[in-house]
């Protein structure tokens, strides 16, 4: 039998696609192995494919109704589903997560992203007021939506389907066109989308992809582009600032997801047994790569022993290996080079007097794993939040655990942080529960639970973790502008 070739992924613009300037290798996670050859976009292509979007806008796109695109996103969640497995495999091809973790999170929330903003655009009203002046004169005030126009779309490897469609639906919901750029490390799964694209029947131009890397390559290009509109960015916080400074001459709108540092806070009288399930998630979930996961534990002084020696149970029942093994909890880092820095922080970690309580190094999984980008799930103990490990994002299936006293004490350790993004608070008091939750400096506080979704809720973060939120209503406030119309009575 002989070996399946690795894809070769193109561009896509205007409905087609194309070559790039040169090509680039993604490596597989896994095993060190070539996943695919993906063409990168020259500044050429980043011009056609923002022309193109800019024609689709001028085009019967940019008079679609609302019933007419929110029809089309249910199409590409049909279509999406249709492909599931394809899909899916794409996804683990590029990222090496468990398949079970491709199937329940990413790839069905693509389809439930569009079927979500379907009904948000659908269900929109138009905001209205009927303006009485001390004078007599009345008013009809009505604000009348527009698209946004060519919308830069660009997205990390974490999770990248569940980010890119999170971004697309409700652009497309608004009207825009966009230009996509995934990730260099993820970047099958939006060119399997191109083809969904075309095949539901989004007219040319409106979806376009251009693969590449950020700096000198197809990132910079797209976001210091005079053609655009607008930014959406997840990625580094970093990574943000720098977008930023591209689109300043222009004062483009932007709309950032970021990094975090996120914290949990467990209390005394939690369910010990629930909280230790929801903190294993939290800190392992696609071995610790979502932005959303916990790298701070506090717990309160009377169970701190138990929770530590709770959490490094499970850590040591995790089963790193193959997406594909059922038993596989826990896939590899994304890259290599993502590896050297997750270890960087291992050795940080014993210099500022750490004890390890389990981790802190590679596993031995056998010869056909080893040119992966595996790594130990790790548990810290013995630091305070004047660590650099309390205080910067490490991005891998790590965390440190310290013992508070006070409800007021675990509140300000936990928002002592530059990042404000997720938090979760653990407790059966459900009065402390609301009240702690509210207390977070975080655009989202979990109570009892972390990572449950309801997409019409804010997404987004403070400080260092972002600008603005997206979900539901705060979506379309991004994706589109808005012309007040005022009609003397
Ligand atoms: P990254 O910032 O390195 O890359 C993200 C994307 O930006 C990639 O497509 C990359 O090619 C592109 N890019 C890089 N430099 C660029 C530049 N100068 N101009 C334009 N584009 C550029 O992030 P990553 O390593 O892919 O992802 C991990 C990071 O993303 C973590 O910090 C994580 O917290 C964050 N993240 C945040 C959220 C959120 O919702 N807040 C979600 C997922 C990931
Ligand atoms: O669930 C989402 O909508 C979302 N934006 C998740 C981000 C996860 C970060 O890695």
């Amino acid at each position: 039998m002989s070996p399946i070739q690795p894809p070769e992924l193109l561009c896509f613009v205007d409905g087609r696609f194309v070559s790039g300037r040169a090509s680039f290798n993604k490596i597989s996670p896994v095993d060190g192995s070539l996943s695919a050859t993906v063409h990168e976009a020259g500044q050429d292509t980043v011009d056609a494919a923002v022309l193109a979007a800019r024609r689709a806008l001028q085009g019967a796109w940019g008079n679609s109704s609302v019933n007419a695109r929110a029809q089309l996103l249910r199409r590409i969640a049909d279509l999406i589903e249709d492909r599931f497995d394809e899909i899916v495999a794409a996804e683990i091809r590029d990222t090496g997560k468990p398949e079970s973790l491709a199937r329940e999170l990413d790839v069905a929330r693509a389809a439930m992203n569009f079927r979500a903003f379907a009904d948000v655009v659908a269900s929109a009203g138009l905001e209205s007021f009927l303006t009485e002046r001390p004078d007599g004169r009345r008013a009809l005030n009505y604000a009348v939506s527009k698209p946004l126009g060519v919308v830069a779309v660009i997205v990390p490897w974490n999770l990248p389907l569940l980010l890119l469609t999170w971004k697309v639906a409700p652009a497309l919901a608004c009207g825009n066109a966009v230009v996509v750029k995934p990730s260099e490390e993820a970047p099958s799964t939006a060119t399997l989308l191109a083809e969904i694209m075309s095949e539901a029947g989004v007219p040319d131009g409106v979806y376009n992809v251009v693969h590449g890397f950020g700096p000198g390559s197809a990132g910079e290009y797209l976001t210091s582009h005079p053609g655009i509109d607008g930014v959406t960015f997840t990625g580094e916080t970093s990574t943000g600032s720098a977008i930023m400074r591209a689109v300043s001459p222009r004062v483009r709108p932007v709309s950032f997801e970021l990094g975090g540092k996120n914290a949990a806070v467990v209390f005394a009288d939690a369910d010990l047994e629930a909280a230790v399930a929801g903190l294993t998630r939290s800190v392992f979930l696609n071995t610790g790569q979502v932005c959303l996961c916990t790298e701070r534990v506090y717990v309160e002084r009377p169970i701190f022993d138990d929770i530590v020696s709770g959490l490094a149970q499970q850590a040591r029942a995790l089963k790193l290996g193959r997406p594909s093994d059922p038993d596989t909890t826990t896939g590899p880092l994304i890259s290599l080079g993502h590896r050297q820095k997750v270890r960087s922080y291992f050795d940080l970690a014993i210099e500022e007097g750490a004890d390890v309580v389990v981790g802190g190094g590679v596993p031995e999984l056998g010869a056909d794993l080893a040119r992966g980008a595996w790594i130990e799930p790790t548990l810290w103990t013995g630091l305070d939040n004047k660590h650099r490990i309390l205080r910067e994002e490490i991005f891998g299936p790590v965390a440190a655990l310290v013992p508070f006293d006070t409800q007021e004490e675990a509140i300000r350790l936990a928002n002592d942080t530059d990042y404000g993004l997720a938090a979760s608070v653990w407790t059966q008091n459900l009065e402390r529960g609301h009240q702690v939750a509210q207390a977070m400096r975080a655009g989202m506080a979990w109570v009892n639970t972390w990572y449950l979704r309801d997409l019409r809720s804010p997404f987004g973060g403070f400080g260092l973790s972002g600008i603005g939120r997206e979900g539901g209503k705060h979506s379309l406030h991004f994706y589109t502008e808005p012309t007040n119309v005022c009609v003397q009575l």
